[in-house]
């Protein structure tokens, strides 16, 4: 098993940084509760990119907006392998993850990605929305979100959507009972 108490000897970019923190605090808690009463009460959400995605300035304008609506963002950054995505997702069991794509392959990469989330047992039904630029081929009526959508998305927000609709989506998640969970 992965030891969470001892800092990587690799560089930490400032998200992974936060990440591991958050891992660390969090992990092989069998017998503490999740929380320690400093965090704060919204859901915990977990910000990504895809496996193929590196640009980063939608990843923190996502973390600013659900930070500024009360929640506790744990953002992945860039470029997330899938498998790093789960077990990460497996760990710190979130009450949401948003996954975010601009450069064109967010179909594919989001298909797959999905699919392995799906897989795991503890995040059959944790929610998982994605959004941003998807595809390159503009608009395609509606197809690309009802493949994502049958992969397991439960939401899809492509580029130019009111961002209302995704803060009302967050909005209306149940609040979390993390003092039940162990
Ligand atoms: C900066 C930039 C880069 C930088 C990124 C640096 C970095 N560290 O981030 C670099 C140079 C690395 C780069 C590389 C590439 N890029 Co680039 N890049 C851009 C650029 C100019 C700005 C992106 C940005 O920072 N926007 C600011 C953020 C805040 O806004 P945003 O990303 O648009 O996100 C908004 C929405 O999409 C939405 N949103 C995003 N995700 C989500 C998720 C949810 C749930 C919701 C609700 C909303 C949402 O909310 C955000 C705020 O409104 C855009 C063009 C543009 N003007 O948008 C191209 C652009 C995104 N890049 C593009 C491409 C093609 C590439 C490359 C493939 C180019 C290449 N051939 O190498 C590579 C891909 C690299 C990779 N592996 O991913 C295309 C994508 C085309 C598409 N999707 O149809 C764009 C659109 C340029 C273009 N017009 O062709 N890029």
């Amino acid at each position: 098993m992965r030891r969470m108490g001892v800092l990587p000897r690799k560089i930490l970019t400032s998200m992974e940084f936060e990440s591991w923190r958050y891992c660390r605090a969090t992990a092989n808690s069998a017998s503490a509760p999740v929380t320690d009463g400093s965090a704060p009460a919204g859901l915990r959400v977990v910000v990504t990119s895809t496996a193929s995605d590196s640009h980063t300035w939608n990843l923190i304008y996502l973390q600013l907006l659900l930070e500024e609506l009360g929640n506790h963002v744990i953002n992945f950054g860039p470029c997330v392998p899938d498998q790093v995505l789960v077990d990460r997702c497996r760990a710190l069991r979130p009450d949401l993850i948003v996954m975010s794509s601009v450069n064109g392959h967010g179909v594919q990469d989001g298909i797959g990605a999905i699919s392995l989330i799906r897989s795991a047992p503890e995040l059959t039904s944790t929610p998982v929305v994605i959004g941003g630029k998807l595809g390159v081929a503009g608009p395609d009526g509606g197809e690309s979100a009802r493949r994502l959508a049958a992969a397991g998305f439960d939401a899809v927000f492509h580029d130019g959507d009111d961002i209302a609709v995704f803060r009302a989506f967050v909005d209306a998640l149940p609040a979390p009972r993390r003092e039940l969970r162990r």
